[in-house]
C-alpha cells in the first residue's frame, strides 16, 4: 500500500502511524500525589549528587495535572499516536504486597479516553526504566526471579483495565539501558557495579547485568503468554518491547571489524530480541560468556512478541579488540563482546556532533538499522518508538535558540527520509514516535538536556511550540492529505 508520487512524504505507508513520546518519571511529576508509591528513580534522584543539576523528577513537567492541556498540544500537532508509560508505583504502589491504587488507575483512564477522544492511539510502555522501591528493598529488583510474580500481575492489572482501548502495548523500554547502567556501570539505580567497571562496588558488573536481563526477558514472556491467553483474541491489539537500538559501523572492512560490529550488535540488541523471538541467547554471546549468561528452561517461549520497538538515535564505529588489542574504552571487556566503540575514524567523525555527547547525526544508520533488523528477524513488524535530537542548555542559551531548533528539524528530516527508503525496500516499519513531547527530565542529566518538540518553562511550565513541532504538524498534514487524494 505504497502510494506513488516522487515527493518522499508520499511514500510513507497507509495506516503509518506518527506520535511523539513521553515517559512517566520523566513527564508526571506529582510523586507522591492520590497514593502513588515511591519508585526506584525517586529515591535515586534524591540522593545528593546523582543529577547533573540536582534536580529530580517530583514535579517533572507536572504532566499528572496538565494531561489535557498537552493532550490539545497532540492534536495541534496532528499525531495519530502518543507513546506513554504507566508509573507501576502509581498503580502498585507496594508491587503485589498491597493494594490497587484505585486513583492511579482513573488517572490513566481519564489519560486513554482524552486521546481517543482525539483520534490519538494510546501506545503504552508498562515499564519505562522506574519500578516500585518496594521491589528492591523486598528481594532486590531485577536481580530477583521473584520480579516475574509482580510484573505479570502488574501487566494482568493494565490489560485488564485499560486494554479494550489500547491496541499498543509495550513491556519494556530499553531493557538492555536498564541491565547496562543499572548493573554494570551503575549510573542508574540501583547503581550496583563493580569498582573496576564503575564508581561503586556493591555489586558485580560482569554477572549482575545478565541475571538482570535474564529476569527482565522471564518478565516480558510473562506478560506476552498472559496477554495471548486471555486477552488479545477479544482486545485485538499488538504487544512487544522498545529496545535501545545504537547502529554499530564496522570501523574498517576488515573482517575482525565486521565480526566486531556484529558482536557489539549481540551483545547490546539481540541479547534481547533473539530470546524473545529465536528462543536463545545469540551465539557470540554464549561462546564468550559460557557460564556468565543464563540458560532457558525448555518451555521457554519463542515468537514472543508482535513488534519490535526501536529506539534509535545515534550511530558508532566498532573495533575489533579479540584480534587486535584496545586501548580503554567502552566495549573492550569479556562482558560486553570486546570491541572498541568509538565516533571517529582517521580524524573524521561519523556524523555531525551535538551539545548531547553521544549523539552524532548520522541517517544513513536508521536505515542500516531497520534493513538489519528486517533481516533478522525475518521483517518482523517494526515501530520506531523513538527518535530524536537534544540540545544542552548553555550558559547564554535563550528561550528563542531553544525554539528556533533548526537542527533539529533537519535530524528528523534527514532520519525519517532514510527510514522511507529503507520502507520503500519493504521493511515492515508501521510508525514513528518522536522523542519527545515536550521538554522534560532527561534522567541523569537533569533539565540541562532538552528533547521535546515543545519548549517547557520549567519554572511557570508554560509549553511554546517550536519549529519543530510546526515543521512535525506540516510534515504530517501533507501526509494525510495525500491519503485523502488517493
Ligand atoms: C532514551 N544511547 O535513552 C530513553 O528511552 C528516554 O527516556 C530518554 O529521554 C531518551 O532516550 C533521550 O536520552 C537512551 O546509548 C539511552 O544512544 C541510550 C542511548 C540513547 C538514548
Amino acid at each position: 500500500s505504497i502510494i506513488g508520487g516522487n515527493n518522499s512524504l508520499s511514500s510513507f505507508p497507509r495506516n503509518f502511524l506518527f506520535g511523539t513520546g513521553s515517559s512517566s518519571y520523566q513527564f508526571e511529576g506529582a510523586y507522591l500525589t492520590d497514593g502513588k508509591g515511591l519508585s526506584n528513580w525517586d529515591l535515586f534522584s534524591h540522593k545528593p549528587g546523582n543529577i547533573a543539576d540536582g534536580s529530580n523528577g517530583d514535579i517533572a513537567v507536572d504532566h499528572y495535572h496538565l494531561y489535557l492541556k498537552d493532550v490539545e498540544l497532540m492534536e495541534y500537532i496532528g499525531i495519530n499516536t502518543y507513546r506513554f508509560s504507566i508509573s507501576w508505583a502509581r498503580i502498585l504502589p507496594k508491587g503485589r504486597f498491597g493494594d490497587v491504587n484505585i486513583a492511579g488507575i482513573r488517572h490513566y483512564d481519564k489519560l486513554i479516553n482524552a486521546l481517543i477522544g482525539k483520534g490519538i492511539q494510546p501506545f503504552v510502555s508498562l515499564n519505562h526504566y522506574d519500578i516500585p522501591q518496594e521491589l528492591e528493598d523486598r528481594y532486590g529488583g531485577w536481580l530477583s526471579p521473584q520480579i516475574k510474580k509482580d510484573f505479570a500481575y502488574y501487566a494482568s492489572i493494565c490489560f485488564k483495565h485499560y486494554g479494550d482501548r489500547v491496541k499498543y502495548w509495550v513491556t519494556f523500554n530499553e531493557p538492555n539501558v536498564v541491565a547496562i547502567r543499572g548493573y554494570r556501570s551503575g549510573i542508574y539505580p540501583p547503581a550496583r557495579c563493580s569498582t573496576s567497571f564503575g564508581n561503586c562496588s556493591s555489586g558485580d558488573s560482569e554477572r549482575e547485568p545478565f541475571i538482570a536481563a535474564h529476569n527482565m526477558i522471564l518478565c516480558h514472556s510473562a506478560a506476552v503468554k498472559l496477554y495471548r491467553a486471555k486477552y488479545q483474541d477479544k482486545q485485538k491489539g499488538n504487544i512487544g518491547i522498545a529496545i535501545n537500538a545504537v547502529w554499530y559501523e564496522p570501523f574498517s572492512n576488515s573482517t575482525e571489524d565486521k565480526l566486531a560490529a556484529q558482536r557489539a550488535q549481540s551483545f547490546y540488541m539481540n541479547w534481547f530480541l533473539d530470546p524473545i523471538i529465536f528462543g536463545k541467547y545469540p551465539e557470540e554471546m554464549k561462546s564468550i560468556l559460557g557460564s556468565l549468561l543464563p540458560e532457558f528452561g525448555y518451555n521457554h517461549l519463542k515468537n514472543g512478541l508482535d513488534f519490535i520497538g526501536i529506539n534509535h538515535y545515534t550511530s558508532f564505529y566498532a573495533k575489533d579488540c579479540l584480534q587486535s588489542t584496545c586501548v580503554q574504552g567502552p566495549g573492550i571487556s569479556k562482558t560486553e563482546g570486546y570491541y572498541l566503540r568509538t565516533p571517529v575514524k582517521n580524524d573524521i567523525l561519523i556524523g555531525e556532533s551535538t551539545s548531547v555527547d553521544w549523539l552524532y547525526v548520522y541517517p544513513q544508520g536508521i536505515e542500516k538499522m531497520v534493513t538489519y533488523l528486517k533481516k533478522r528477524y525475518n521483517n518482523t513488524p517494526m515501530f520506531i518508538t523513538e527518535n530524536g535530537f537534544g540540545m544542552m542548555n548553555q550558559p547564554d542559551s535563550s528561550i528563542s535558540c531553544f525554539l528556533n531548533d533548526n537542527k533539529r528539524v533537519d535530524y528528523m528530516k534527514s532520519y525519517l527520509d532514510a527510514l522511507m527508503s529503507a520502507i520503500r525496500k519493504g521493511a515492515d516499519v508501521r510508525g514513528y514516535i518522536a522523542w519527545s513531547l515536550l521538554d522534560n527530565f532527561e534522567w541523569l542529566s537533569g533539565y540541562t538536556i532538552r528533547f521535546g518538540l515543545y519548549h517547557v518553562d520549567f519554572t511557570t511550565l508554560k509549553r511554546t511550540p517550536k519549529l519543530s513541532a510546526e515543521w512535525y504538524k506540516r510534515f504530517i498534514l501533507n501526509f494525510t492529505s495525500f491519503e485523502a487524494v488517493t
